[in-house]
């Protein structure tokens, strides 16, 4: 129901139009660098607008309301039908500090620059995928000290459904968001939805970490439902880790039930995780990939043997030649 951010983008779309007449330097070819306000385009012609500003008044992920202070958020997405997935939606709060920082475009990805939090480089990068209508939140933790540091790491999204927001599904079965829940469907409408039907994606596969607490409740925007989530996560002495979220939107019930179970167990050569490296992939807590099919281990280890057998016997048969 919220429409601030739609309005606030068309603004700051026209004046990033006019920058280059007043003399805005821009940075390399393709990117917007620093901007308030971008959208991105994702599978099935859906859009994602991308802010660096759209903080809460109270700095924490309930208990305030939204469109106040610095802070990156996905505020909207729109599929060529159905517009208002958000009122503001996949914004973190580490050790309940706002993540923010100047966002600069490349292409489908939109990189937030990075903050020094509880000792942390807390750096956000969102992507709109190509292949689904999808957005990817990456959110990486480097630790340069050296001693381990542990923070809670909370995931917001409020729904553009407003009051009349309902879960409709979840991975566990039930309509109950839980923390055993990898994936939520919401909608405002159990039957034709005005709104995009939204999947919010919390962890996926067996992971090292999966939420400690979730709730439905978050920061008021037009109104509280949403869903919020909180990692614990520890960084070790010199290392980087990462939590990864998902949200999709689609315009029927069905579409999203269709497609939610292809969150349920990441492959490392899943669309979804287009673009990232694999030690990216690697340092993501919540999400457990599993590796893409292999050479079962008994056959790998056979080899392995019969190939120290042919060194052994090489080298037995040079030995007896150097004595003839
Ligand atoms: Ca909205
Ligand atoms: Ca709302
Ligand atoms: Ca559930």
């Amino acid at each position: 129901m919220f429409k601030f951010s739609r309005i606030a983008s068309v603004l700051i779309g026209a004046s990033l139009l006019a920058a280059p007449m007043i003399g805005h330097s821009a940075g390399k070819p393709g990117e917007i660098t620093p901007a308030a306000s971008v959208n991105l385009t994702g599978g099935s012609s859906t859009t994602w607008n991308v802010i660096d500003n759209g903080g809460t008044d109270n700095g924490l992920p309930s208990g305030g309301a939204c469109n106040a202070g610095a802070q990156a958020s996905m505020s909207d997405a729109q599929t060529p039908s159905k517009s208002d997935a958000f009122d503001y939606g996949m914004m973190y709060w580490v050790n309940n500090a706002p993540v923010g920082g100047a966002l600069t475009q490349s292409g489908n990805t939109v990189t937030f620059a990075s903050q020094t939090i509880s000792g942390l480089t807390v750096s956000l990068r969102y992507t709109a995928l190509a292949t689904d209508p999808v957005a990817r939140s990456y959110l990486s933790l480097s630790n340069a000290t050296g001693a381990a540091i542990s923070v809670p790491v909370t995931y917001v999204t409020n729904m553009g459904s407003d009051s009349n927001t309902q879960f409709l599904s979840t991975s566990s079965g039930d309509t109950t968001v839980g923390t055993n829940d990898k994936w939520v469907i919401s909608a405002d409408s159990t039957t034709s939805p005005s709104d995009p039907v939204n999947t919010t994606v919390l962890f996926s596969g067996t992971p090292a970490v999966t939420p400690s607490t979730v709730s439905t409740t978050v920061f008021s925007c037009a109104a509280t439902p949403g869903v919020l989530a909180t990692y614990n996560v520890t960084v070790p002495a010199g290392g980087t880790i990462a939590i990864a979220n998902f949200q999709r939107i689609d315009d029927s019930i069905a579409a999203a039930n269709a497609a939610a179970s292809s969150f349920d167990n990441l492959t490392s050569t899943s669309p979804l995780l287009a673009g990232l490296s694999p030690s990216e992939v690697s340092a993501i807590r919540n999400i457990g990939v599993e590796p893409p099919a292999q050479v079962p281990a008994g056959n790998s280890a056979t080899w392995i043997a019969l190939a120290a057998l042919l060194a052994a016997l090489a080298g037995f048969a040079t030995r007896r030649r150097v004595r003839a």
